[in-house]
């Protein structure tokens, strides 16, 4: 069976939603990054570059969600991960996935993960700035890019569940995101999506968390 290794509001998060969407059967693997979990020889064993999601299948195991998001469209070739029935559709997901996990998650790395970029913590909060400076033009873009229904092409792909994530985490950093009425409509639509709730469910997060302030 499917092993999602995931913690609960992180970027696996979209891949959960892409897998419970599926359909399909999968255990869904519980790691508290907040507790350092991820760090544990157990789980480096896993996965050694210490990151969620990992997906476990029976012929080894994937990191990084865009791999583990084609992964669940090629099997299942569902809603909520790369449109499968149209390239230019899903070359238009990969495009935004790319761009978020690239771009967008590591402004996000430079405010909350200064280790990652520098042993010298007198330039973390120069780090912090630039992820946050970074953000605000990231964040405007997600605003214009929501106006249409869905992020690609009229239909739920991974692009807005992984929006839906970044939309949680500006609200932890302090944004204020009710400056984002086009993206929080987005987010709307996803949330009202019975595999989405479950999801939540499953990872003890509430659907207002998802919204403006
Ligand atoms: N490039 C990876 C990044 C995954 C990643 O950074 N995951 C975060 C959670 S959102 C994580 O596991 N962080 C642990 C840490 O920074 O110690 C992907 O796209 O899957």
């Amino acid at each position: 069976m499917l092993k999602l290794f995931y913690s609960p509001g992180a970027c696996s998060l979209v891949t959960h939603i892409a897998l419970e969407e599926s359909g399909g059967e999968y255990e869904a693997v519980r790691v508290m990054l907040a507790q350092g979990e991820h760090l544990k020889p157990d789980y480096l064993a896993i996965n050694p570059h210490a990151r969620v999601p990992v997906l476990a299948n029976g012929h080894g195991i994937v990191t990084e969600n865009i791999a583990i998001l084609n992964l669940v469209a090629d099997v299942f070739e569902a809603p909520g991960s790369v449109p499968r029935d149209d390239p230019f559709a899903a070359a238009k997901t990969n495009e935004l996935l790319g761009w978020f996990a690239s771009t967008v998650h590591i402004a996000f790395a430079e405010i909350w993960r200064g280790s990652r970029f520098t042993d010298d913590e007198s330039v973390w909060p120069a780090l912090e700035a630039g992820g946050r400076k970074a953000l605000e033009k990231h964040f405007a873009e997600i605003e214009q890019r929501s106006g249409e229904s869905w992020l690609v092409e009229g239909r739920f792909t991974a692009a807005d569940s992984y929006a839906l994530t970044f939309f949680r985490w500006g609200r932890r950093i302090g944004l204020d995101m009710g400056q984002y009425p086009a993206w929080a409509g987005l987010n709307d639509q996803v949330l009202e999506r019975p595999a989405v709730q479950r999801v939540l469910d499953a990872e003890g997060l509430k659907a207002e968390e998802f919204r403006p302030a």
